[in-house]
């Protein structure tokens, strides 16, 4: 008698429960309602049975319980009711099934006015292509991705020269647009997904996959890569800007092209750069060496594309605006003495050809319990601390090790990274999160002293 209880108490339970909890879908951005009819029908099923089974079982149990002088009836076959339980599962399965096959055919299916746009993932980070006033994407191939080309674009191909390149992992569409996302990956399995599209794709490297949704709500929302694709699998997130016309027109117009982005690294000047870095050097020092009493950092010894990025983050805020960062806010006033791209281009091209000059440990900690928490950081910073490009992660070994102490600090305490700008700082703000406290940071510091 209790069991049945108990049974019947599951049951309105788990429906008052379905019914009143908080957890439903986000709210939807797209045309793909449909998705979420199929789902809503296959809980109505998966519920009609649910109930039934239970309650039959509640009674079964009540009904056919053990009594003195009752003996157990045995029915093998019963042709009549076969017939009936294997007819009602039929329409079952084929109602919960029938709709997801109607959808998936609309999902297969690009609607003919989709404007096309591509995302491409790799390990761990998103990118986006736009195929600029032609209308057409130019080639791509992974051969020809390098360091100046990151793409991979096809340098011969004339319809890739307009396709418009943004590095960094905001994706902005205009509201209303069908768009049929390309999906390409340069390195392993990686999966776009928007929870409020309710649609997602794998990416497959060696081919290209696509999806396609009309946007219909303006909106920030963020992009998962649900595939287990690596280490720092959930660092790889990124967003859909929905914007009016004018908010897309405005932004798309400030993109460069691929033709102008190649024509801006032929224009790099390192003698320009080298006069430029004369206000620089009263903190940084006439080698780039830093200068642990100004809490200037040594830079000499780290990548451009690391420094340029640096540096237009505390032209625009994104870095040195945080109330608490106290060094931050010493620098980014000098950044806003460069007043264009191209300042920042030559500077940050000069600092890089600097000799790389060794620095002395300031901190000390457990080398061996800092070797084995930098194993995880050795996917984005080398194994070698030698910097990752392609994962956007700057040199560590023979950098100023106060300054990477205070770094982690602030990064674990959001003072760096967390800006809606900081496209890569995100990452660091998980990673930072996973050193338990002071020793584990001064630990992994200490063990990447001794990779110069
Ligand atoms: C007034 C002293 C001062 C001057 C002048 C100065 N900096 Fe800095 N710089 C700093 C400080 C302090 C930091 C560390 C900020 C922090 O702790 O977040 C810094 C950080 C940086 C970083 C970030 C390094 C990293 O690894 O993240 C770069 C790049 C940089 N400076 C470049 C420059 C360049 C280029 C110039 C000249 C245009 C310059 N700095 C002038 C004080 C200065
Ligand atoms: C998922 C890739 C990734 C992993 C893993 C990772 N980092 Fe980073 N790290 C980055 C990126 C990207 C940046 C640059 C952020 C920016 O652009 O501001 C960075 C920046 C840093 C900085 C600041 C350097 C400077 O010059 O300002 C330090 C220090 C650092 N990481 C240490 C670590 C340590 C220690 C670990 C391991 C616990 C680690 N990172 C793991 C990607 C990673
Ligand atoms: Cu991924």
């Amino acid at each position: 008698m209790l069991m049945a209880i108990v049974v019947l108490l599951l049951v309105v339970g788990s429906v008052l429960f379905h019914i009143y909890s908080p957890w439903w879908l986000t709210p939807i951005a797209s045309n793909w309602s449909s998705m979420d009819d199929t789902l809503v029908l296959t809980f109505w099923v998966t519920g009609i049975v649910f109930v039934l089974v239970n309650v039959f079982m509640a009674y079964s149990i009540v009904r056919y319980r053990h009594r003195e002088g009752h003996r157990a009836e045995y029915e093998p076959e019963n042709k009549k009711l076969e017939y009936w339980l294997t007819g009602i599962t039929t329409v079952g399965v084929v109602a919960m099934l029938a709709p997801g096959l109607a959808t998936w055919a609309d999902f297969v299916q690009v609607p003919e006015n989709a404007v096309e746009v591509e995302a491409v993932g790799q390990q761990w980070h998103w990118s986006f292509r736009y195929p600029g006033q032609d209308g057409v994407m130019g080639t791509v191939a992974n051969r020809h991705v390098s360091k100046s080309n990151p793409f991979g674009m096809n340098p011969d191909d004339p319809n890739g020269q307009d396709d418009i390149l943004v590095v960094g992992n905001k994706l902005h569409l205009p509201l209303g647009q069908v768009t049929h996302l390309l999906l390409r990956s340069k390195d392993v399995l990686h999966d776009f997904a928007v929870p409020q599209f309710r649609v997602k794709m794998d990416l497959i490297p060696g081919t290209v996959t696509y999806q396609w949704f009309e946007t219909t709500k303006i909106g920030q929302y963020e992009i998962l890569c649900e595939e287990l694709c690596g280490m720092g699998h959930f660092v790889m997130r990124g967003h859909v800007v929905v914007e009016s016309d004018e908010d897309y027109n405005a932004w798309i117009s400030t993109q460069p092209t691929y033709a102008e982005t190649q024509a801006t690294l032929a224009t790099i000047d390192i003698v320009r750069g080298e006069a430029l870095y004369g206000s620089c050097l009263s903190c940084h020092g006439s080698e780039g060496q830093g200068n642990q009493i100004l809490n200037a950092p040594k830079i000499a010894g780290q990548e451009a594309h690391y420094i340029a990025r640096q540096l237009n983050y505390f032209k625009s805020g994104v870095r040195g605006s945080h109330k608490d960062d106290v060094f931050g806010q010493m620098m980014a006033p000098m950044a806003g003495l460069l007043s264009s791209q191209s300042e920042v281009r030559d500077v940050s091209a000069y600092i890089a050809s600097m000799p790389n000059t060794a620095t002395v440990a300031t901190i000390e900690g457990n080398i061996f319990r800092g070797q084995t928490i930098y194993e995880n950081c050795a996917n984005c910073h080398g194994v070698k601390g030698q910097g990752i490009e392609a994962m956007n992660a700057p040199v560590a070994a023979g950098m100023s090790d106060w300054y990477m102490m205070t770094q982690l600090h602030n990064f674990k305490e959001g003072i760096r990274g967390a800006h809606d700008g900081d496209f890569y700082g995100d990452q660091m703000i998980l990673m930072a999160d996973t050193l338990a406290d002071d020793s584990a940071i001064n630990d992994v510091v200490a063990y990447i002293n001794t990779l110069q």
